[in-house]
């Protein structure tokens, strides 16, 4: 007789996440039956704003900072977990690994093209991280020390780029709109797995539940710190939330994730390392610790535990693709010499 085939229960999520979801869904992503008027006019009938509309120098100027700065962190956030496709313990772990990594450079290529929708170039864009001059997110400075990292890095940084994310669904800028409708749908999965691997280790050895309650302990402050500084030290999210780029501030989505987090904790069986977490009935919120703030800062400064070597491995990988680059303008020349131009090339 086959056995039933038991495995983690459903994710609980929360009724504001869902809704979000579900509004990002029924948006029309095309911005079909636009107003008339320009961009303040369709900012304000939210509207998507599409590369060829007029926009403000600054809210260009914006939109390609953050979009580098995301799609930089999705290709550098590939390091810390690329360490252990090589050390999964399972034929079925390391291919779902492999699958989410993959993943992540799929999500850099859609935001490096949305940038390029505004006139940067991937060519600058790149340049820029390399030379530190543009960013990526703080957490994938952190170091993954055991296999229980990459299952706590998925649920708790994955779970935070979701409740980021999902409301950049509805970003005013159409091409990044678009661009998160699909990374969302994938980033999901991700999320999954992280909290998958963890169900399974927190019902399996003593060692294998002490590894991974040290990792999400190590995690916990990371992932808050993802949303970036508090709201009043946040220089760019009034003008970011006027132009609707930014649709929630960051202590609110940092507030967001804690009260998604809460619950799927308690199914999991792990402890969020924060004594003063409790239900605020009033508040209808979790009340929590939040990260520790100059650390944020001397993270984005590069001077976290792994700065140094993200940058430098980005660097030592960049310059081993010269030739694949080089190549691949090579054929589209040629390409486009044997066609006379007639392909626009
Ligand atoms: N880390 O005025 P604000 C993933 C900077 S990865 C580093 O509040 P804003 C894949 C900020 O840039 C997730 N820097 O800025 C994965 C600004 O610097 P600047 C990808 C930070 O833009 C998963 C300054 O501080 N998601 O999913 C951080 O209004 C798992 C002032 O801050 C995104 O990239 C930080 N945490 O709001 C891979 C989200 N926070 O330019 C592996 C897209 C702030 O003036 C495993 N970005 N800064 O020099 C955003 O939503 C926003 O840009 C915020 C910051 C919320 C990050």
């Amino acid at each position: 007789m086959s056995q039933p085939i038991s495995g983690p229960p459903p994710m609980p999520v929360t009724d504001w996440l869902s809704a979000q979801w579900d509004d990002a869904c029924a948006l029309d992503p095309r911005g079909d039956a636009r107003p008339d008027g320009g961009f303040d006019d369709l900012i304000a009938a939210e509207r998507k704003i599409e590369p060829r509309d007029q926009m403000p120098s600054g809210y260009r100027e914006t939109l390609i900072r953050q979009l580098g700065q995301h799609a930089h962190s999705e290709v550098v956030g590939m390091q810390p977990e690329a360490h252990w496709i090589p050390r999964a313990p399972t034929l079925h772990r390391k291919a779902v690994l492999l699958a989410k990594v993959q993943d992540e450079a799929g999500h850099g290529l859609y935001l490096y093209a949305a940038a390029e929708t505004l006139g940067a170039t991937r060519e600058d864009m790149l340049a820029a991280l390399l030379a530190g001059r543009q960013g990526y997110l703080s957490f994938i400075n952190y170091p993954t020390l055991t296999w229980a990292d990459t299952a706590a890095l998925a649920w708790l940084t994955d779970g935070a780029a979701i409740v980021n994310q999902v409301p950049l669904c509805q970003t005013s800028y159409g091409p990044y709109a678009r661009a998160m409708l699909r990374v969302c749908r994938e980033e999901s999965f991700h999320h999954r797995q992280g909290f998958d691997s963890l169900w399974v280790m927190m019902r399996g050895t003593a060692a294998q539940r002490e590894m991974a309650a040290d990792a999400v302990a190590r995690w916990w402050y990371p992932a808050l710190a993802m949303f970036g500084p508090p709201d009043a030290r946040s220089t760019h999210s009034a003008q970011s939330m006027a132009w609707r780029i930014k649709r929630f501030s960051n202590d609110e989505l940092r507030q967001r994730f804690v009260d998604v987090c809460v619950p799927q904790a308690e199914l999991l069986g792990v402890t969020l390392p924060d004594p003063a977490m409790r239900w605020n009935a009033e508040r209808r919120h979790y009340d929590f610790t939040p990260p520790d703030f100059g650390e944020l800062t001397q993270v984005i400064r590069g001077h976290g535990p792994c700065n140094r070597q993200r940058l430098e491995h980005r660097r030592q990988v960049h310059e081993e693709g010269r030739w694949v680059r080089e190549a691949a303008a090579e054929y589209a020349r040629k390409h486009a010499m044997r066609n006379g131009g007639q392909d626009g090339t």
